[in-house]
C-alpha cells in the first residue's frame, strides 16, 4: 500500500500539517504561548519517568522485515524487535537448529496483521499469531516468552493477506489468500485463470498442548484478491467476513483492470458450519488437504455486493455490525449482522456467483458513511463510547464518527497517509477507548534526515477526549496493522524454567562432554559468566577439535538462571551465531567444511568479563 498517491495526500497534508504545527507549536520572541503550555501538558501525558513502566503493549507488525516491533504506549519507546519470518542477527533466530528449521530455508516475510488470542472476545495475553504475505505462512510466538513457538507452512494459496484475524475463543483463523494460484502452485496459462486458478482460504487452528498451529481445512473460493477480514464477536461469533477486490478476475494491467465493476463482494460466512461440513465429509481432499467447493457444499458461504474495491473489513465491538472501508470509494459502509442473518434466512438473495448465493445488497446494508471530503477510508478502530475511527489514506486524517448514526464527530489530521490505526485493546470486545495510534505510511519531513528513504510514522493520538495528536514516533518499514493490549496482561517469565527432561542440556559445568559418533561430533557444553565449557575432562574445556568434514551439533545449555543474563555463542568466520536465553538449551548445527583455527566467543556483553569468554573451534585438515 506504500506510496500509491503521495501526489495529492502530499499537497493535502503538508498544507494540514503546516497549520497544525504553527498553531500549536510557534513561540513570539521569549513569551510563553498557549502553544508552549499545551506542548508541555501533552509531554507530561506520556512521559513515563525512569522506574515506571508504559500502561500498554503495542505489537506492531514489521512488514518485508518480516518482524514484530514491540513499543511501550504512552512514551511510544522501542523495547524490541521480535523476529518472526526472518532471520535476525541480533537473536540468531534462523541460525539456531530450532529457528532454522522452522524459517524452512527463507530468508525473508511480510508480516502485515498482528492477532491476539482471545477468550470470550477479549485479549488473553496468551499468544500473539502473524501470518507471512510472501511465502504462505502463518506464525504463533508465545506471550511467556516473546519466542516464536511454531510456524505453518499453507499450501495451496499465495499470500495470506487477509489474515490473521481468530475468533472469539480462538478456535480459528482464516487465511484468505491475496494472489489465486491453481492448486499445488501448478503450471497453468492465465487464459485459464478463472477456470484453473483458486482463491483458496486456508482455515488453521492452535493446539496450546503442543504450542502447534495446523491446517483443519481449505475453501476453494473463487479467483479473486481477498484483502481483510474479522471474526464476528457474540451474537455473530459463528461467522466472519472478508472483503474481495478484482471479482473482475483481471489477470494483467490490475490497477485498471481490477477496478471495472462498480462493485465487489464481502464474504459472509459460518465457520461453525463449515467445520461440521468436514465433520460429514462434505469435502474433496487434494493432495492431502480437506478442500470445500462452495458452489457444491451450500449453507455456509455467502456473498454481500460492496462499493468496489474495498479495503478493510471491521466487526463492531458488540459484534452487531460490520464496516467496510471503500479505499477507492470515499464510502464507509455499515452492514448488520442481524440484516444478513434475515437475509440468509428468508433467501433474500440477488442472484449467485460463482455457486455462491449473493445477498440482496438494500436489505442487508444498514448506511453508507460520507464524511465530507475524507478521501481513501483504509481501516476502522473503535472506543468504549461506540465511536468508529476510520483512517483516511489520501485525505491523511483520521475521522471519528457515530457508528448508529453515521454522524462525523471528530477528524484530527495525521503525517501523513495512514494505512492503519490501532486504539487501545481495539479489536477486543471491550476497547477502553484511551488511545489510538495511526500507523502512517509517509513520514516526509518529520523526523532527522536519513537520506531519500524515510521511516515509517506511528502517531499517538488522545482519544479520551477530542481527538489530539501528542506524541510521534519513527518505526522501521514497515507496520501495516498493531495491536495494543494493556501491559498488566502480559506476564513473561525472566528465566526459562530449568528443563532436566530436555535430553541434550547439561545443568553443571562438571556435566559438559563431547560425543562422537562417525563423523557427527556433538557437544553438551554450558556457557555462564564468564566461560563455555564444552568438555569438563579436557586440558582444554573451551576448545572443540573436530576433523574437516564432521557434522558439529552443539547443544548449549546457559545456566546462569539470572534476570537478563543472556549468552551468545557465536564462531568466527563460520557465520554462525545464537543468542541463549538464562535457562535455555539451544542447538547450533553445521559442517566444518573449512579446516582452521577459529575462535569462538559471546556476543552478549554478560559480565566485566565478558571479553574473556571465548573459546576455539579447531578443524583439522583432511
Ligand atoms: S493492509 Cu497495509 S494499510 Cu496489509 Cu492491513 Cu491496509
Ligand atoms: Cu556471555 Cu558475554
Amino acid at each position: 500500500m506504500k506510496k500509491i498517491v503521495p501526489a495529492i495526500s502530499g499537497l493535502v497534508a503538508g498544507f494540514v500539517a503546516a497549520s497544525v504545527f504553527f498553531a500549536d507549536f510557534t513561540t513570539i520572541g521569549s513569551k510563553t504561548t498557549a502553544g508552549d503550555v499545551k506542548a508541555k501538558s501533552n509531554a507530561e501525558k506520556v512521559y513515563v519517568p525512569f522506574g515506571k513502566k508504559d500502561d500498554y503493549y503495542l505489537f506492531a507488525s514489521g512488514g518485508h522485515s518480516g518482524q514484530m516491533f514491540i513499543y511501550g504506549v504512552p512514551s511510544m519507546r522501542k523495547i524490541r524487535t521480535i523476529p518472526v519470518f526472518s532471520p535476525d542477527a541480533a537473536t540468531g533466530y534462523g541460525w539456531d537448529k530450532e529457528s532454522k528449521a522452522m524459517l524452512g530455508g527463507y530468508t525473508w516475510g511480510d508480516l502485515h496483521h498482528p492477532a491476539f488470542s482471545e477468550t470470550k472476545g477479549e485479549y488473553d495475553g496468551k499468544y500473539m499469531f502473524a501470518t507471512d504475505v510472501a511465502n504462505n505462512r502463518a506464525a504463533v510466538m508465545d506471550l511467556k516468552t516473546f519466542a516464536v513457538k511454531d510456524i505453518l507452512k499453507v499450501p495451496n494459496t499465495s499470500g495470506p493477506h487477509c489474515a490473521a484475524f481468530v475468533t472469539e475463543n480462538t478456535e480459528h483463523m482464516f487465511l484468505p489468500t491475496r494472489f489465486a494460484v491453481p492448486f499445488g502452485h501448478k503450471y497453468a496459462s492465465l487464459d485459464d485463470y478463472s477456470k484453473t486458478y483458486k482463491g483458496v482460504m486456508s482455515v488453521v487452528s492452535f493446539n496450546e498442548g503442543n504450542k502447534k498451529l495446523k491446517l483443519d481445512y481449505q475453501v476453494a473460493l473463487p479467483p479473486w484478491s481477498f484483502d481483510l477480514s474479522d471474526a464476528g464477536k457474540k451474537t455473530s461469533s459463528d461467522w466472519a467476513v472478508l472483503t474481495t477486490y478484482n471479482t473482475e478476475e483481471a489477470t494483467t494491467n490490475m490497477e485498471i483492470n481490477a477496478s471495472q465493476k462498480d462493485r465487489d463482494y464481502i464474504v459472509l460466512f459460518n465457520w461453525k458450519e463449515l467445520d461440521k461440513m468436514v465433520k460429514d465429509g462434505k469435502y474433496d481432499t487434494v493432495s492431502g488437504v480437506k478442500v470445500i467447493d462452495p458452489a457444491k457444499q451450500k449453507g455456509a458461504i455467502y456473498l454481500i455486493p460492496v462499493a468496489k474495491s474495498p479495503h478493510g473489513v471491521d466487526v463492531t465491538p458488540d459484534g452487531k455490525r460490520f464496516i467496510a472501508s471503500g479505499k477507492l470509494a470515499p464510502t464507509m459502509t455499515v452492514f448488520s449482522f442481524e440484516k444478513a442473518f434475515d437475509a440468509v434466512k428468508n433467501k433474500k438473495f440477488q442472484g449467485e456467483q460463482d455457486g455462491i448465493p449473493v445477498l440482496d445488497y438494500k436489505s442487508v446494508m444498514e448506511r453508507e458513511v460520507n464524511p465530507e471530503n475524507a478521501l481513501g477510508p483504509l481501516h476502522t478502530q473503535f472506543d468504549d463510547k461506540g465511536f468508529a475511527y476510520t483512517t483516511m489514506f489520501i485525505s491523511s486524517e483520521i475521522v471519528k464518527w457515530n457508528v448508529n448514526t453515521g454522524e462525523t464527530v471528530d477528524r484530527v489530521p495525521v503525517q501523513y497517509s495512514p494505512g492503519h490505526s490501532v486504539s487501545t485493546e481495539g479489536d477486543s470486545a471491550s476497547p477502553d477507548g484511551k488511545w489510538i495510534i495511526a500507523l502512517n505510511k509517509l513520514a516526509k519531513d518529520s523526523y532527522l534526515s536519513v537520506g531519500p528513504s524515510h521511516p515509517e510514522s506511528m502517531q499517538l493520538i488522545d482519544i479520551s477526549d477530542k481527538m489530539e495528536v501528542i506524541q510521534s514516533a519513527p518505526v522501521d518499514p514497515e507496520p501495516h496493522y498493531a495491536q495494543m493490549i494493556k501491559a498488566d496482561k502480559l506476564n513473561p517469565i525472566v528465566v526459562y524454567p530449568k528443563d532436566e527432561k530436555r535430553p541434550d542440556s547439561v545443568w553443571s559445568q562438571e556435566k559438559a562432554h563431547i560425543e562422537r559418533k562417525g563423523n557427527e561430533v556433538h557437544v553438551y557444553g554450558i556457557a555462564m559468566r564468564s566461560k563455555f565449557v564444552f568438555d569438563a575432562k579436557a586440558k582444554r574445556r573451551d576448545a572443540v577439535t573436530v576433523k574437516q568434514g564432521d557434522k558439529v551439533v552443539f547443544h548449549i545449555t546457559n545456566i546462569d538462571l539470572d534476570q537478563d543474563i543472556t549468552h551468545g555463542f557465536a564462531i568466527n568466520s563460520y557465520n554462525q551465531n545464537m543468542e541463549i536465553q538464562p535457562g535455555e538449551t539451544k542447538t547450533m548445527e553445521f559442517v566444518a567444511d573449512k579446516a582452521g583455527s577459529y575462535p569462538l566467543y559471546c556476543t552478549n556483553f554478560c559480565s566485566a568479563l565478558h571479553q574473556e569468554m571465548s573459546g576455539y573451534l579447531l578443524v583439522e585438515p583432511k
